[in-house]
């Protein structure tokens, strides 16, 4: 198979972020014939049914997966064709990979050595979809106690007075986040050789500037228009307070992730990056009355803000796809056809 990087996409997301049901998803809704704009083209059969099976199972019993076992990969690699008025009818080869989440972790652990060739693949991709479920956020800390003899400590001391917080003293959040005023338990400050549960918004910018940096890009560069788009997405929108949902993923992401927005605004063009609510379900499982709703109509939708800030919606779940290898004309996609 002659595999266009067009078509190479990496999903990127912490653990129990949603990539795995939302790939099921993808996929079901294109087994069942749902989607209306992707089907497996005639004779373009997937080369990895497995593959497929391990991830549409749990939906076909209307379910979520259990957690993707950290040693556990799958690759997959199939010939999809988009049919839509607004983007002709388009081949295209899609490779994509999931994996424990807790990858992530471990390369943050390593990050001067830990990159293996998957890593450095992924990389080298046309697209990247970077999953975020506010559920299973990991957030920065808010209030850190710094204890006395810490390496923490005495890195302050050194610090200019004005920078220095009362001794003993908690950092406050506004002296660090000036918007975020909600509070979590103090945190002790790790020692050396103590485990660093790796905030989530951290992490997943440490793997941005390693593709990043893989790829040759300086930092504050951005890459060439359309080579590489960054689809955002909020999994399990569904389960927003109607306020977020009103408001949308852009302000969402603004509010909750400053550091990443900031981050992606300083080193890829706007038109580059797109933000999406997504819920591949349509709503949540484990709650019996919704999933006895799914078995007899399974779905998810896809919501974002169209060029005007209104939030479209679509029952396409891979519109995020589709926007990352096509740009905007696969974002029309989740318009409906006249
Ligand atoms: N409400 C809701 N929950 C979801 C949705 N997608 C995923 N989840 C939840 O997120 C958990 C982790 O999802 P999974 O796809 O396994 O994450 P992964 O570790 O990134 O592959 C699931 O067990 C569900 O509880 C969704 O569309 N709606
Ligand atoms: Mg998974």
């Amino acid at each position: 198979v002659n595999l266009s990087s067009q078509g190479t996409l990496a999903i990127i997301g912490g653990p129990e972020s949603g990539k795995s049901t939302w790939l099921g998803s993808v996929l079901e809704a294109i087994q069942q014939g749902q989607s209306q704009v992707l089907r497996l083209p005639p004779g373009g059969f997937p080369n990895d049914a497995h593959a497929i099976n391990v991830l549409t199972e749990p939906l076909v019993e209307a379910r979520y997966s259990k957690r993707t076992p950290t040693d556990q990969q799958i690759d997959l690699q199939i010939g999809l064709e988009a049919r839509h008025a607004a983007l002709g009818k388009r081949n295209f080869q899609l490779a994509v990979s999931d994996y424990g989440g807790e990858q992530i972790d471990v390369l943050f652990e390593h990050r001067v050595r830990g990159w293996g060739q998957p890593w450095r693949v992924r990389a080298n991709s046309a697209g990247l979809l970077l999953f975020i479920r506010p559920d299973a956020n990991l957030p920065l800390p808010r209030t850190v106690q710094i204890s006395g003899g810490s390496p923490w400590s005495s890195g302050l001391s050194e610090a200019p007075t004005s920078l220095r917080p009362e001794a003993g003293g908690p950092i406050t959040p506004d002296q660090i986040f000036p918007t975020i005023s909600d509070e979590v338990p103090d945190v002790p400050a790790p020692g050396p050789r103590d485990p660093v549960r790796v905030p989530s918004v951290l992490a997943l910018v440490e793997m941005l500037q390693f593709l990043r940096a893989e790829r040759g890009y300086g930092s504050g560069q951005h890459p060439p228009p359309g080579v590489l788009r960054v689809a955002i997405v909020v999994s399990a929108w569904d389960a927003v307070s109607d306020e977020w949902r009103r408001k949308g993923p852009n302000h969402y992401l603004a509010e909750h992730m400053p550091l990443l927005e900031e981050f992606m605004w300083s080193n890829f063009a706007s038109e580059d990056v797109l933000r999406f609510g997504l819920s591949a379900t349509g709503g949540d499982l484990k709650d019996d009355t919704y999933r006895k709703k799914y078995e007899d109509d399974p779905g998810g939708w896809c919501e974002w803000a169209g060029p005007g800030g209104g939030i479209k919606h679509t029952s396409e779940v891979g519109l995020p796809l589709l926007w990352t290898v096509f740009g905007d004309q696969g974002l029309s996609c989740g318009e409906p056809e006249e």
